[in-house]
């Protein structure tokens, strides 16, 4: 097991629980947290007993940001080289697992971004969610001007990444870019009952559905569908798909055993 200087990293059961720690900073995103956050998902991807994972914050904040003071010296060469080695940005996003964002307070900049790494997101009433970089003469840099379009539309993304303003938390639902609000203190029950719930279900067949929703966004309806079909139809090779319907038919609770 890994030990983290700025991740709390949890197993609840089956679900994988990563609390970002660096409050003072607002949960700011340095190189190292970043880093972290790849090992973390590494290591929970790896560990067969954990079915979902939930990546969450503070009360006051998800993340406000990638750190700002440590990238304020940098160059481009700096930026272009840590892509690789040190931050492995996209790590969330890749994971094969179901992943949960639950995010309270500030989620600005790279941390709006790694909220929408995760499959959805699930807010307090407190959350606040921007892509304040033009602020700071740049430009998001870890999917703010992609996924953020894609979940909420060219009005607003452009809105956003454009005045720098930050949305609340009914704005970002009515905008489709969360799937529940819930009150702050309920947050972290909400979403670990959610994992909870996923991660009982059949994980092969969790990993399909989140492949084909995941393909929506990557291909055309055609072939999104064709995907789709494919993945339906590998499900009835898993011994879960099986014992799904008979314990359905059966009027019983299903026996999961993940194949
Ligand atoms: N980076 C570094 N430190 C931060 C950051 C940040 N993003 N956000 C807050 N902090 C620090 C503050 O400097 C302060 O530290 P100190 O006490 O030492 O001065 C401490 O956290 C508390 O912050 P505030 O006093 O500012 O708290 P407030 O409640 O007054 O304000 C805000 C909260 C509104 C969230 C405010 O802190 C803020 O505007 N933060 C910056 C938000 C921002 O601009 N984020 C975007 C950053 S750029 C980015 O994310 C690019 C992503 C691309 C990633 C590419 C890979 C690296």
């Amino acid at each position: 097991m890994n030990s983290y200087e700025y991740l709390l990293v949890e197993r609840k059961a089956a679900v994988g629980l990563i609390t970002l720690n660096r409050p003072k900073q607002l949960n700011a995103l340095s190189f190292g947290v970043f880093g972290e956050i790849a090992t973390a998902i590494d290591e929970l991807e790896a560990d067969a007993a954990i079915g979902c994972i939930v990546l969450t914050g503070s009360e006051k904040a998800f993340a406000a940001g990638a750190d700002i003071k440590e990238m304020q010296p940098k160059g481009f060469i700096d930026m272009f080289n840590a892509d690789f080695t040190a931050i492995r940005g996209d790590r969330v996003a890749t994971c094969r697992k179901p992943t949960i964002a639950a995010v309270s307070g500030y989620a600005l900049g790279g941390g709006c971004e790694l909220a929408m790494m995760c499959d959805f997101i699930i807010a307090s009433d407190t959350a606040k969610f921007g892509q304040p970089e033009i602020t700071l003469g740049t430009i998001p840099g870890i999917g703010g001007t992609q996924r953020l379009t894609r979940a909420v539309g060219k009005a607003k993304a452009m809105d956003l990444c454009l005045t720098g303003r930050m949305m609340d938390a009914a704005e970002a639902e009515r905008a489709g870019l969360v799937s529940r609000i819930v009150a702050v203190d309920k947050l972290l029950e909400e979403a670990m009952a959610a994992a909870e719930k996923i991660a009982a279900m059949s994980q092969p067949a969790a990993e399909m559905a989140k492949r084909a929703v995941n393909r929506a966004f990557e291909t055309t309806l055609a072939q999104g569908m064709e995907v789709e079909r494919d993945l339906f139809r590998s499900s009835f090779a898993l011994q879960d798909r099986a014992e799904g319907m008979a314990a359905f038919i059966e009027k019983r609770p299903p026996q999961i055993r993940n194949r």
